[in-house]
């Protein structure tokens, strides 16, 4: 077939397919089921409209709040749902021109030593929990790339703790103490390194090991980590508060594909919180290098842990919200494994082998990688490989282990295309709904507009609240959310203009108040040697400060506090030339450091528009040669 034939019929195969969409688009959702996936073309004008009977119109606001990690771009962002609109991004691992995340002093703080790391791999976004139901009070994430887990509190919506975590490397699976209440976040190092790795061992993989981690959620220090066979790769937590559980794909402690590959089963390992702690009470435990953090040795035979064999280099780990069991995901099988948590304390106590707490082991399709539920006993798999979700019902797959003729599968819906995470409505917590299911589909392929070699990826909607799963909305992202979290619109309560006393700026408020200066009132320069502070206030549509005068080679800190009450009037503060540029959001004190290296006229401007005479809020540095 000739190039200009191929295309003639790829386009009447897209125009048809076009056309089918605009009868779905009038017909609404739930007519729509019969026409397959594919059709559901009306869902490109942000809309929602299936069984849920929902359409967020324009200056609605939506029912439930989601949480879409950044991937390798470092950032967190914020989606409403079901309209999918994004309302805000958190930047936490990156660095941000608009909110001066990274730049600015409160920022850098944060991120303490690691503000040298310009880069991030954002995957797992969890939100805090009281008695297995979200707070709503802190978002936890890792920080794959940096070995680092970071802090967001939810009032402010900014990053507030970053823990650079030692010992490890390469920070992945990430999940919250359910029960009874988030004490520790528990995060999973992947990457097995010699210890300690100071250039001893780089050629005996036998003698690396990597470590299993728990980090205060209040201090965000490190309370104790514990060394594993193999490694570690998801993880979640139970709703007794007693056990953890981690997928493991190499437990061969391969150093190359292949050899990650070689074992027909891996395993997952449990973690028991209550004996760790004890152990570390007790004082059996050890420190690693300079790291005053107490380790433990959680190795095959250790009392601290079990290791249950599963099908070979399994993926995500997924406690189901009634409490009962851990479902780990095959990968490379077309399996997952039930694990029954009731049977952990006698596995502990060694009164039944590993492999008896495994109650069933469903088959549901090609690439296993991750499982959501909807707290009606479904569970809902994606198949990475078969570009599908499969719901299923756990009861049934049980029975089905048990020797019973039961299908238990109850749908499988095509997805576009190769689903990683898929997260349904409040799925974490005792409070699933079963309202909603995200799908973070890993290729978008011909899904849009095209826009370069690379491409988008696709989240996609799917109102589960029926029997059928119904595919309602395209979602494309940028690079590469791994995972989200939803929660109800009323279990958060967002601040609409910061207090004057938020620990956020403590430190920079402190600094002034050893200047003598009340930051709501003073507009002065105070020099210090070489350092010079410069405070000023912010009014729209004008600084408190129009000019400030230092010399070649200071080192300038400006100050800027808006005094501003009205919601939504947020200026900025740009210094041309000088790679300085920062946020200053209503009742916010925010500032920034830099060196004055070059004489002369430098003009400063707000780069958040905030006036009809915003394009006039400017002023100037005058820096005097040295
Ligand atoms: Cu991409 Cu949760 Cu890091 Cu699976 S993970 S897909
Ligand atoms: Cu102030 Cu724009
Ligand atoms: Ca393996």
């Amino acid at each position: 077939m000739s190039d200009d034939k191929k295309r003639e019929l790829k386009d009447i195969g897209r125009r048809h397919f076009l056309r089918n969409s605009a009868v779905t688009g009038i017909a609404g959702a739930g007519l729509a089921s019969g026409l397959g996936a594919g059709a559901m073309m009306q869902s490109r004008q942000a809309r929602a409209a299936g069984e849920n009977g929902i359409e967020v119109a324009p200056g609605e606001l939506d029912e439930y709040y989601g949480f879409w990690s950044g991937g390798h771009q470092g950032e967190v962002r914020v989606l409403g749902v079901p309209s999918m609109r994004e309302l805000m991004r958190i930047p936490v691992f990156n660095v941000d021109s608009a909110s001066g995340w990274g730049i600015t002093n409160e920022s850098r703080r944060v991120l303490g030593d690691s503000a040298r790391f310009l880069n991030g791999d954002a995957h797992h976004p969890h939100i805090s929990m009281t008695d297995g139901r979200y707070d709503g009070k802190y978002l936890f994430i890792n920080d794959k790339a940096n070995t680092r887990v970071a802090r967001i509190r939810l009032d402010i919506m900014k990053t507030d703790k970053i823990t650079t975590i030692p010992n490890v490397q390469a920070i992945h699976g990430l999940r919250l103490q359910k029960v009874p209440h988030t004490k520790y976040v528990f995060a999973n190092a992947e990457l097995p390194i010699p210890q300690i790795n100071d250039g001893r061992d780089l050629e005996a993989p036998d003698n690396y090991y990597t470590m299993f981690n728990a980090i205060d959620a209040e201090s965000m220090e490190v309370a104790w980590q514990v060394i594993v066979d193999g490694n570690l790769d998801n993880t979640d937590a139970d709703y007794t508060g007693r056990f953890v559980a981690s997928t493991c794909y190499n437990s061969e402690k391969g150093m190359t594909l292949a050899d990650t590959m070689r074992a027909e089963r891996d395993w997952v390992v449990v973690f028991d919180v209550e004996a760790i702690e004890a152990a570390v009470a007790a004082g059996q435990h050890e420190t690693l290098g300079d790291s005053p953090v107490p380790v433990l040795d959680g190795r095959k035979g250790s009392k601290l842990t079990r290791y249950i064999p599963v099908p070979k280099n399994p993926h995500g780990l997924n406690t189901s919200p009634d409490g009962q069991y851990f479902i780990a995901n095959g990968k490379l099988s077309p399996t997952v494994s039930i694990i029954a948590i009731d049977k952990l304390p006698e596995l502990f106590d060694d009164a039944i082998a590993p492999r008896d707490t495994v109650v069933g082991e469903p088959e549901l399709g090609l690439g296993p990688l991750h499982t959501t539920y909807d707290g009606r006993g479904n569970a809902y798999t994606t198949l990475f490989i078969d570009s599908q979700v499969a719901k299923w019902n756990i009861a049934d797959a049980i029975r089905a282990y048990n020797g019973e003729e039961v299908n238990y599968i109850r749908q499988k819906l095509d997805v576009h295309y190769q689903p990683g995470h898929n997260h349904a409505s409040l799925t974490e917590s005792r409070d699933a709904d079963g309202k909603w299911l995200v799908v973070l589909s890993k290729f978008s392929k011909d899904r849009f507009l095209p826009v370069g070699p690379l491409h988008p990826e696709n989240d996609q909607l799917i109102d589960i609240s029926g029997e059928q799963m119904k595919l309602v909305h395209d979602g494309p992202t940028y690079a590469e959310p791994h995972d989200c979290i939803l929660l109800r619109a009323d279990q958060l309560s967002p601040s609409r203009v910061w207090t004057r006393d938020d620990p956020f700026f403590a430190e920079t408020r402190a600094m002034a108040e050893a200047d003598g200066i009340t930051l709501e009132r003073d507009n002065k320069v105070v020099r210090d040697g070489n350092k010079v502070r410069v405070y000023m206030t912010s009014i729209a549509p004008q600084y408190g400060l129009t000019e400030f005068k230092v010399k070649q080679g200071d080192e300038v800190t400006v100050v800027i506090t808006n005094l501003d009450q009205v919601e939504d009037l947020t200026h900025g503060f740009c210094l041309v030339n000088h790679g300085v540029s920062m946020e200053i959001s209503p009742q916010q004190t925010a500032s920034v450091t830099f060196t004055a290296d070059k004489p002369g006229v430098h003009w400063y401007y707000c780069n958040w528009f905030c006036h009809a005479m915003h394009m006039e809020m400017t002023g100037r540095m005058l820096v005097e040669k040295a």
